[in-house]
């Protein structure tokens, strides 16, 4: 059989200086997950009537523990990780160091922004949720701190960007690499959807917070927000994409199955994730329901480059596994390297987020969002897909990662087999509870244990998101024990990664003909641009000038 795998052709090596400051995003991340899955359980178990807050020392109230938890997890760890991995990618797509000073800056830049988020969440001045709706009011350090944390994306894009644009020099006329290409896009779509949350929290919600604006337009600031936060979910999405469209199936023993396809895939995600936010908002009054319609119609275009995904990575697994001996229609699934930790969590992750891909079709359907808006059915579709096609992909990445950037071997191979089947067992039970609840009216964000009201359909929801939220629980602790125990050097040091385990393709990208276009990269992002104006502008318009109608509130 000949072998698939490109063994680092290209004598790539990052600088040590630059290996250990990725590797403590990497710990950064991890240990947001730590704060906020222990969140998390209280969370789950409280919708089994089971109240253990009490047990949290620096806890007042429940929303305070489902800020931390939210913000930990979806906004620090996906960035936290999302920021090391990506920069790394670029680096080893296109062969070169990345500018120390901007990985540096980056990092710092972020630490200080958790710590002054997470001062304002611990001390109980800022229980306004992840979303962080006005006329909630937080004390300005979470605010500033999450700006903070929205800058270190910036610098971590223009170290991407400045390494392309010195790559470019050198090779003119050429090709941009793959995996260089795919981990560029997702910043520029990031970068565009962050403006919705700057504007909001520079121009507005710091100064309010400050004292300094008296009132704010709170429908106004939620428009911005979701102008990031449709968004938002691809920029959470795109590094673990980046892993299945370009390592993964390498990991399997199969090859990229289109060059072409990821590229369009990308650029897609690039032009079409913002215009989208309304999707969030059909039940808000105030924004016209014209607007809602033609952005939830985007949202079912935006619909397709995930599917082309699903068909795509599939068929690099089939690959992989039909070389591995595997025969017949699904024979090869079972014939995949399912003992590879790396790859069996990513694999899981997929798995799972069909069904969280699928959830997401109805909540897009304008008519079918009003059964489920504010449900817990909303939780039930994001942990299928942050709590777990990302958050497990990622944990994927790292059984790999980690070993390749600090030099120590993952510890204990079967463990992390494990844990990603526990992982995965905890998310389907505790989505199944979520699920069902939500189409009974358990309402969301509700401290269900304490609630003087409840539903008989509620009783075995809440139970099965009980079991599932402790069995994600689990999982994530059992991660984060292999974790600690790789760094600590238990593992050894046989048998450690050397190379980013990076695909060959069996397509390669074409060097003349339509496709060399894809690769002009600033008339995709002026195409983008054009898309979000004719999107948003109308949205905007109607909401101006702003109504400064709401003092801040604070109910914690
Ligand atoms: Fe969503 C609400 C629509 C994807 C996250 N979403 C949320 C919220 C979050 C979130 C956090 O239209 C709550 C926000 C809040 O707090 O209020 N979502 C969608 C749609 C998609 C979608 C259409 N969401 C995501 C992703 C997220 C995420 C990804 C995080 C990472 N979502 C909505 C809407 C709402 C919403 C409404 C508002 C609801 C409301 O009323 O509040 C699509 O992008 C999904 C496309 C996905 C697929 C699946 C493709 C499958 C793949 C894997 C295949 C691999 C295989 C391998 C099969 C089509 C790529 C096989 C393996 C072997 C071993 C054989
Ligand atoms: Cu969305």
């Amino acid at each position: 059989m000949t072998s698939t795998v490109v063994q680092d052709p290209s004598g790539f090596e990052l600088p040590a200086d630059q290996r250990r400051v990725l590797s403590w995003f990497v710990y950064l991340g991890f240990a947001a997950l730590a704060a906020g899955v222990t969140n998390g359980l209280a969370q789950a178990v409280s919708y089994a009537g089971i109240d253990i807050t009490g047990y949290f020392p620096f806890l007042k109230t429940y929303y305070q523990g489902l800020t931390m938890h939210g913000v930990a997890n979806a906004l620090v760890f996906t960035f936290a990780f999302g920021n090391a991995f990506l920069m790394l990618m670029t680096a080893r797509g296109l062969n070169r160091a990345l500018p120390g000073a901007l990985v540096k800056a980056s990092f710092w830049v972020m630490l200080a922004g958790v710590a002054s988020t997470f001062y304002a969440i611990v001390s109980n001045h800022a229980s306004v949720l992840y979303t962080s709706y006005a006329p909630l009011q937080a004390h300005w350090t979470y605010y500033a701190g999450l700006v903070l944390v929205v800058i270190s994306t910036w610098l971590a894009s223009a170290a991407m960007f400045v390494t392309l644009a010195r790559w470019r020099r050198e090779h003119p006329g050429e090709r941009i690499p793959l995996l260089a290409y795919i981990s560029v896009v997702r910043w520029m779509m990031w970068d565009l959807a962050s403006i919705g949350v700057a504007v909001s929290f520079l121009g507005f919600l710091i100064p309010w917070s400050l004292g300094i604006l008296p009132k704010v337009d709170p429908l106004l600031n939620r428009t911005l927000f979701w102008f990031t936060g449709h968004a938002i979910v691809y920029a959470w999405l795109l590094p673990a994409y980046v892993s299945w469209y370009a390592l993964v199936p390498r990991q399997a023993g199969g090859k990229v199955v289109s060059d072409r396809l990821a590229r369009v895939a990308f650029l897609m995600f690039l032009i079409v994730s913002v215009p989208t936010g309304l999707h969030h908002q059909y039940t808000d009054p105030g924004v016209s329901q014209g607007m809602k319609a033609f952005q939830g119609l985007i949202t079912f275009v935006i619909f397709w480059p995930s599917l082309a995904t699903a068909f795509s990575v599939m068929a690099g697994l089939e690959m992989g596994g039909r070389r591995h001996g595997g025969t017949g229609l699904l024979g090869w699934i079972r014939k995949l390297p399912w003992s590879d930790p790396s790859l069996t969590a990513q694999m899981l992750a997929m798995l799972t987020f069909v069904l969280g891909g699928i959830t997401g079709l109805i909540n897009a359907s304008y008519v079918m969002n009003q059964v489920i808006h504010n449900t817990t059915w909303i939780p039930g579709h994001f942990h299928m897909t942050v709590g777990s096609a990302v958050a497990l992909s990622f944990m994927g990445i790292t059984y790999w990662l980690i070993p390749y950037l600090t030099g120590r071997a993952l510890w204990s191979r079967k463990l992390a087999v494990a844990q990603s089947w526990i992982y995965t067992v905890g998310i389907l039970i505790f989505a199944r509870g979520m699920i069902s609840g939500g189409l009974a009216g358990m309402p969301r964000r509700t401290f269900i244990a304490r609630a003087a009201y409840s539903l008989p359909p509620w009783h075995l929801a809440g139970v099965l998101t009980g079991i599932g939220g402790t069995l994600m629980f689990l999982g994530a602790v059992l991660f984060l024990v292999i974790l600690a125990m790789t760094v600590l050097g238990a593992g050894g040091s046989a048998g450690v990664p050397t190379d980013v385990p990076y695909s060959e393709v069996l397509t390669p990208a074409a060097t003349a003909g339509w496709e060399v276009n894809l690769d002009k990269l600033r008339w995709w992002l002026l195409a983008a641009i054009v898309l979000i104006v004719l999107a948003y502008a109308p949205a905007f318009l109607m909401e101006m000038p702003p109504n400064f109608v709401s003092p801040g509130f604070r109910l914690y």
